[in-house]
């Protein structure tokens, strides 16, 4: 928005300007536009620059810098100030490498997470909530009758998105939150993987609150992911998303890569010593092996004890 032109409240189609150049724009960028802006039908602006980013969102299609798909580095979303790390407790069942992974993304992003555990109605969230019991992860329980006003509170002033893999329940949350979105929802099909039925990122204004006048928000929907490649972040990084294990790395000697090869890792006492949960040194040792090369690719996110799909 030009500063001459003041504010308004319409849905503006509007095409990237020649002067981008190369950047792209993707969704939650805050850009300037120029031309018509009234939202009148057939009326076309144009977007000349895009804001400084609060907070940019990334995922690599793989895990390994070496590769062409690796390094192919997506931008999820822009200025997000919270991510919604959606996973189903059964029908597609949760997977916790998936969730670590969404951490250490969220962390790297400087964006909050928000664990949101959806069909509760199909199975408990006992299993998963232990797996995260020293991390102090903000979570949600949903069911199809469940009420929101918990979730909403947590939107509310804030950019929040979802992410999760396809079929858990996404867009129906969607839905349920913005009544007018009419975003598509698809099946589950029986060995437990959507469809991918959401094919774009959309970004949709949360209605106003029943008790007050603030900003209730914005949510961005996504489509479903089948793993959150984390090649662009430094091994280094990795570790903020185990904030659980970071504490004890003071003790390890200079250099220490923290695999299970370290003789010397302080990881291991740590856990030993029941400081933290030795799925989660175990879960961080897989995304470590992963990224360079040794990981085992058919199945990067599940972790031992997640419960087994289609069974
Ligand atoms: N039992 C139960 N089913 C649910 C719940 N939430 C969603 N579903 C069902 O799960 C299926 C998939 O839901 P979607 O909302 O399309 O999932 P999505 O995460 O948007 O999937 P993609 O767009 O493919 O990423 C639909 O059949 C929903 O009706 C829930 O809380 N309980
Ligand atoms: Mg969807």
């Amino acid at each position: 928005m030009l500063p001459d032109a003041g504010p308004v409240d319409a849905t503006v189609t509007a095409m990237r300007a020649r002067e981008l150049g190369r950047k792209s724009v993707v969704v939650g960028d805050r850009v300037s536009l120029v031309g018509d802006t009234s939202g009148a039908p057939g009326a076309l602006a144009r977007i000349v620059r895009i804001a400084e980013r609060r907070s940019v969102l990334r995922r690599t299609a793989e895990d390994d810098a070496t590769t062409a798909e690796g390094r192919l580095e997506r931008v999820v979303v822009a200025n997000a100030d919270q991510l919604v790390i959606v996973s189903a407790l059964a029908d597609p069942p949760p997977r916790t490498g998936f969730i670590d992974r969404c951490l250490v993304a969220a962390y790297d992003a400087d964006i909050e997470p928000l664990l949101c555990l959806t069909k509760a109605d199909l199975a408990g969230p006992e299993a998963v909530l232990g797996y995260y019991t020293e991390l102090e992860l903000p979570y949600v329980l949903i069911r199809p009758d469940s009420d929101l006003a918990a979730l909403r509170a947590l939107l509310a002033g804030r950019v929040s998105v979802l992410v999760g893999h396809s079929g858990v329940g996404k867009s129906t949350l969607v839905n349920r939150l913005v009544p007018e979105a009419d975003r598509a929802v698809g099946t589950v099909s029986a060995i437990g993987r959507g469809r991918h039925t959401s094919t774009s990122a959309v970004a949709l204004r949360l209605p106003p609150q029943a008790d007050g006048d603030g900003d209730p928000g914005w949510i961005i929907d996504t489509p479903g992911v089948r793993s959150f490649g984390l090649a662009h972040v430094s091994a280094e990084s990795l570790l903020h998303g185990f904030p659980d294990l970071v504490e004890a790395t003071v003790d390890c000697p200079a250099n220490c890569q923290h695999t299970a090869e370290e003789a010397d890792c302080a990881l291991d006492a740590w856990v030993a010593g029941g400081k933290a949960d030795p799925r989660r040194l175990a879960s961080y040792r897989r995304l470590l092996a992963s990224r360079s090369g040794e990981g085992d690719p058919r199945e990067p996110e599940r972790n031992p004890g997640d419960p087994l799909a289609g069974s």
